[in-house]
């Protein structure tokens, strides 16, 4: 790797590879420990707890230095959070392609099956304040940024696959609506308040997207286990020009899965970073979360085949239509070094593309490309924040535009205009064959107006879908949803307003959530739409006992074979804590011992996949009631239970032996190999609660 030359830092061949990225920050990173203290200037210090003052007791002067600039520097720290998306969480990693795209599209990255390119990763939640809870009932961004040698290349996605609404013009509306209320600025973080169903009766294009928001897919498990998508409809372009439409899609290896509200609820209580902990821990120990990148394509020609419009972003191309094609694998394998100057200034814009990849008349997608360069201005104070070394491309830029707040870059020589005769016409436009962007010559014909198109009038149908693609928990908790999130509107008339839309979704919706508000439906549902996609449930999704979290309660005295079945448990991929009465060590009845993670007082069953349950009692007379309840909580939230060496007393004190996913087996390997089998299946929806 080369200096920080040529505006970008790369390597002296120009080639990209998985690590160029990490190469060019490294030159940035600075290692402040063991080091003599020194100002902004350099100049050392000799003190810092003092200010300087006249005597002892006196005032302090403006002549100190030290004091004023450590002082400014602290009093500008902060600077806007992001209008929308202001809690997220970044990592590195690398994508690799599995397959060549070469017919599709000329993206270099995309050409040749191997190749490495870095990435980085912001998940987010939409709606709140740079500190608010992490388990909001939200949609989540995916915002993916590929360094490639052609420049960085934007997916700026999220974990649902369609919008609330379908052009760019409302999204302030949107966003109004959906934030604290401004008269009183509550709620934080949550759509349950009038204003939001407000919006969403009188707007109904958000029919679809708020059945997602209202499923299990707006209170992720874990954001290496959600799907991501790019929502709209892109081109690819191949080096004959030929286009292709087409939608990108993330696969979490792990599959999909979610928690349940109740415990969403506690969980922002109990550990409001809750998201961030759980990916910064496992790549941290080295379980890097995986994605596979999947596309939809669909041919130019085929453009009129559906009953809907392919340009409007409240729909999805159903998978069992049009399969998803599986072309590469993302790897998330660094936590980032600082999270301000990496994760918060990192600045994502989905006009950020490459050769090969171009944008349709989606006019949500069009509206976009306006407004992040925009937000970045004011977030980041100016127009140079693509010198930010989290911003940087790894390849080469030059150009003509100069100056303004914070310019690093210093651009040598005369001239700084195009066409020039002085530095030989140089930076120059190079043609498409030598890497120039070339827009997508499709031929457009209209009279301005302001209008929307009648394809894009059917807001139900896939909203429709959408319900008829549930399995029956996921249902129950749609219309629990629902029910909460209306029951918290103050205005009866919001209420009624979304049952009314409701039914166009399904009656059955309709009525279920009616009735919870004590409300009666009226009309009917004109649409009866009774297609579904089975890959729309997540019931269907992949299930894997890979990193889930066992709290295993414990106490003195342990048996002498927990040793062994806890080792089994995390030779099969979960993870263990022990809890027990006091943290320290606790000794087992031959002598061997076990380091405690968690006392009662620091866990909680809302942190966990599943319990086992390995001593019925301990030395603290709390033990068994907190125990009690521990187990009861993860019962009510369907979670694996697991019960030896008389454990499973405490299972017949709550009455849950036998239930559905509560393993009390005798043999070791039986009882290890069950107990994962239960954790693999993530909840058992079928219990009687
Ligand atoms: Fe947006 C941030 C995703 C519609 C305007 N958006 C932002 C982020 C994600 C998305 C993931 C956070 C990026 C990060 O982590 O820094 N946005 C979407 C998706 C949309 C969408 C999937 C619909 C398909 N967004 C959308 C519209 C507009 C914006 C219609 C405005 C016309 N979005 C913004 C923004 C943000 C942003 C105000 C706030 C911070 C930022 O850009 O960098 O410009």
């Amino acid at each position: 790797m080369d200096s920080i030359k040529d505006g970008g830092g790369t390597s002296l061949d120009n080639k990209v590879n998985a690590n160029s990225k990490e190469e060019q920050l490294e030159q940035f990173r600075v290692d402040d420990k063991d080091k003599a203290m020194t100002t902004n200037q350099g100049l050392k210090v000799s003190e810092d707890e003092f200010s300087l003052k006249i005597g002892e007791r006196g005032p302090t002067l403006l002549e100190d230095f030290h004091f004023r600039e450590k002082m400014t520097h602290f009093d500008h720290e902060r600077i806007p959070e992001r209008i929308v998306h202001a809690r997220g969480y970044g990592a590195h990693g690398e994508f690799e392609l599995y397959e060549s795209m070469h017919a599709y599209t000329k993206a270099n990255f995309l050409q040749t099956p191997g190749t490495k390119t870095p990435v980085f990763v912001r998940f987010s939640t939409v709606a709140g304040s740079r500190g608010s809870g992490e388990l909001a009932r939200d949609a989540r961004g995916f915002a993916t940024k590929f360094y490639t040698e052609e420049g960085n290349y934007d997916l700026v996605g999220n974990n649902i696959p369609v919008f609330f609404i379908q052009d760019a013009i409302k999204f302030p509306d949107l966003i109004h609506a959906v934030k604290p209320e401004p008269h009183n600025e509550i709620p934080q973080a949550a759509t349950a308040h009038d204003t939001f169903w407000d919006f969403v009766a009188n707007n109904q294009e958000t029919a679809h997207m708020v059945m997602w928001t209202m499923s299990d897919r707006a209170i992720p498990r874990s954001f290496r286990m959600m799907e991501g998508f790019g929502v709209h409809t892109f081109r690819f372009v191949n080096n004959q020009g030929k286009s292709h439409f087409v939608k990108f899609h993330w696969k979490p290896v792990l599959g999909v899965h979610s928690v349940v509200w109740d415990e969403a609820q506690k969980l922002n209580g109990k550990n409001p970073d809750f998201h961030r902990q759980d990916l910064y821990d496992a790549i941290d120990s080295g379980n890097y979360p995986e994605f596979e990148l999947g596309v939809q394509i669909i041919e130019e020609k085929d453009e009129f085949q559906f009953d809907f419009d392919i340009l409007d972003p409240t729909k999805l191309w159903p998978e069992e239509d049009v399969p998803v094609k599986i072309i590469g694998k993302m790897t998330l394998n660094r936590n980032v070094d600082n999270v301000f100057a990496e994760t918060e200034q990192v600045a994502f814009h989905p006009g950020n593309v490459v050769p090969g990849i171009d944008f349709t008349n989606d006019p949500l997608l069009q509206g976009r490309l306006f407004s992040y360069t925009d937000t970045q201005l004011i977030r980041l104070g100016g127009p140079n924040f693509h010198e930010l070394p989290i911003n940087r491309p790894v390849c080469p830029f030059h150009n003509n535009q100069r100056d303004g707040y914070g310019r690093q870059t210093i651009n040598v020589g005369q001239v700084s205009y195009h066409k020039n005769s002085l530095a030989g016409n140089t930076p120059t436009p190079v043609s498409e064959e030598e890497g120039g962007y070339a827009h997508y010559q499709e031929k457009v014909d209209g009279r301005k107006i302001r209008a929307r198109s009648e394809s894009f009038k059917d807001h139900f149908s896939q909203a429709t879908m959408f319900w008829n693609s549930m399995s029956d928990p996921e249902k129950l908790h749609i219309v629990n949803a629902f029910s909460f999130e209306l029951g918290m509107c103050k205005e009866k008339t919001v209420r009624e307003q979304v049952v009314e839309m409701l039914v166009n979704v399904d009656e059955d919706l309709a009525s279920q959530v009616a009735k919870n508000l004590g409300l009666t439906v009226q009309g009917n549902n004109a649409s009866n739409n009774s297609k579904s996609s089975p890959a729309l449930s997540q019931s269907n999704s992949v299930k894997k006992p890979d990193t889930r979290k066992i709290a295993v309660l414990v106490s003195e005295g342990f048996d002498k074979e927990l040793i062994a079945i806890l080792e089994a448990l995390k030779a099969k991929g979960a993870q263990v804590e022990i809890v027990s009465d006091c943290q320290g060590t606790i000794t087992g009845a031959d002598g061997s011992s076990l380091a405690v993670q968690h006392t009662f007082l620091t866990a909680d069953s809302v942190l966990f996949d599943a319990v086992y349950i390995a001593s019925p009692q301990g030395t603290t007379p709390t033990y068994q009631k907190e125990a009690a309840y521990f187990v009861k909580e993860v019962y009510n939230h369907f979670k694996p239970i697991a019960a030896t060496f008389y454990g499973d007393q405490l299972l017949d004190e709550l009455g849950l032996k036998g239930q559905a996913g509560v393993i009390t087996e005798e043999t070791e390997t039986s009882f290890v190999e069950s107990f994962i089998e239960a954790i693999a299946m993530h909840r058992f929806w079928n219990r009687a609660v």
